[in-house]
């Protein structure tokens, strides 16, 4: 067998890898074997990738790919979950930059060398690729910087259409540079897109930056694609497609779980302290055990996860409280809202992590119409998705947002440690309910207490 033909066939094993893991990485039962999956996957593609006639440096490649992993390794083991989409917007930024780099280095080679031919399909390509990726590279490393907080939004006149003419002249760049390959037009077109990125994201905040990042996600694997239709590489073409066309259906459906457009998300400022009418009223507190107590007296009760309870780490606890739930004999359910959290599946992976069966939990839809039936609902650590300002305030800016119908329940339990607004920054009309009370403290030393609480009376 000849070495072109075992490199394709690699190459097309790995593609078939990137789909079932794909796949798999659909529900949360198989998602772990469909990492597994695509990880394989991608080994046999760089494996197979030393087998090119062609190749050489192998031992920069090789120094450049164990940096890379060891890096790779200790970040993802130390990553908090609340860190995941930092992570993943670092990752995203580094693809975007990779694929540019091939671009930079495909390009190049028509200055370098006076001789040197390419098909205007295959310019075409190298310079979207190209474009779409820088996008990407400084865009996402912006996302990294600002969920970081080290980076706060920046905001100036005439701000969009300053935006749209760097991008502009980044097109231009690149067509002139098929005319004219020279030097200063390279490393503007280059210099342009990259700016262009970081102009995108500069504006872009509030609880728009996971699907921002999503975004990228897309365009990476777009600018993947494009650079391997030109550097004619299988396994670039196929995977690059797949993330870009599943990035942009996670950014589709985000943005709709949020009721934002994406040309909403892009170009409008999201600012939760502009906005909504006064809430009239008073929340009431109520102490921990009085709020344990009370779970004797019930046959039905829901579990509504959020933020919260990733930052308190109280997953763990409050499965031990749903046991002791199931022990007295209560219906106990969880309610998972599709953007609870700061990434996709959030929620489902820290329960999962804790070992609840899938079968207690209950996406939005599901679950929806049971609220109204149920005795007690404890939302932990939850704030937007309950706010039920999406249904009844225009000026909101959650209005529209579907959300789960906690504000049904006949009796509400809110833990969460004071009068912190969530991802949106604004007020949460469910707290002033009357059949609402607060349970102030840490989520995972609330629910421990509770736990204590309902031990004791045993
Ligand atoms: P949030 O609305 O962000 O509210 C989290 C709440 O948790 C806060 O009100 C905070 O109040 C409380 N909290 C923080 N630390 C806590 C702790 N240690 N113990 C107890 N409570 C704690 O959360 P959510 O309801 O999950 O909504 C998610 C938000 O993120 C939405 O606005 C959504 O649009 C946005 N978002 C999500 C995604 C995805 S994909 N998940 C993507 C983009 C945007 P205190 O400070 O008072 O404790």
């Amino acid at each position: 067998m000849n070495t072109d033909l075992i490199i394709q066939l690699a190459y097309y094993t790995a593609a078939i890898l990137f789909i079932l893991g794909l796949k798999r990485m659909s529900s949360p039962k198989t998602a772990t074997s469909g990492v597994k999956l695509a990880g394989v996957g991608m080994l046999i593609a760089i494996a197979a990738t030393f087998f090119f006639p062609a190749m050489h440096n192998l031992l920069l490649i090789l120094l450049a790919i164990l940096i890379g992993t060891i890096i790779a390794w200790l970040g993802a083991k130390k990553v908090a979950m609340t860190g995941m989409p930092e992570m993943i917007a670092m990752y995203n930024g580094m693809g975007g930059g990779a694929a540019a780099a091939i671009a930079a280095i495909e390009l190049f080679s028509l200055l370098a060398n006076s001789d040197a031919k390419m098909p205007i399909t295959t310019f075409a390509l190298a310079v979207i690729g190209a474009l779409i990726g820088s996008i990407s590279f400084t865009g996402s490393i912006l996302a990294f910087f600002k969920l970081r907080d080290w980076l706060k939004n920046v905001y100036f006149p005439w701000q969009q259409v300053i935006n749209l003419a760097v991008l502009a002249f980044a097109i231009t760049f690149g067509v002139i540079f098929y005319f004219h390959h020279t030097l200063p037009i390279f490393i503007l077109f280059f210099a342009t897109s990259l700016l262009y990125g970081a102009l995108m994201t500069m504006s872009i905040g509030g609880a728009d930056m996971p699907v921002v990042i999503s975004l990228y996600n897309a365009f990476t694997g777009l600018a993947v694609a494009c650079e391997g239709f030109v550097i004619n590489n299988v396994a670039m073409i196929i995977a690059g497609t797949i993330v870009g066309a599943a990035g942009t259906l996670l950014t589709i459906l985000m943005a709709k779980a949020m009721n934002r457009s994406l040309m909403n998300v892009l170009f409008v400022r999201f600012d939760g302290s502009k906005c909504c009418g006064t809430v009239s009223g008073t929340t009431k507190s109520m102490e921990i055990p009085d709020a344990a107590i009370m779970l004797n007296y019930v046959t039905k009760v829901i579990f509504v996860p959020g933020y919260g309870m990733a930052v308190a780490q109280a997953q763990q606890k409050v499965w031990e409280l749903a046991n002791l739930l199931l022990e007295k004999g209560i219906d106990v359910k969880f309610a998972i809202h599709p953007v609870a959290g700061r990434m996709p599946g959030h929620m489902n992976v820290l329960l999962a992590e804790a070992g609840v069966p899938y079968d207690y939990i209950s996406d939005m839809d599901e679950i929806n119409d049971d609220f109204q039936n149920t005795d007690i609902v404890i939302v932990i650590g939850a704030n937007d998705v309950v706010n039920p300002a999406a249904k009844t305030d225009k000026t909101s800016p959650i209005y529209g947002m579907p959300i789960l119908n906690v504000d049904q329940a006949k009796q509400i339990f809110v833990i969460k440690r004071g009068k912190g607004r969530g991802y949106a920054g604004i007020e949460n009309l469910l707290f002033f309910n009357k059949n609402c009370h607060m349970v102030y403290g840490d989520a995972k030393q609330v629910v421990a207490h509770m736990i204590q609480t309902l031990k004791e009376q045993k």
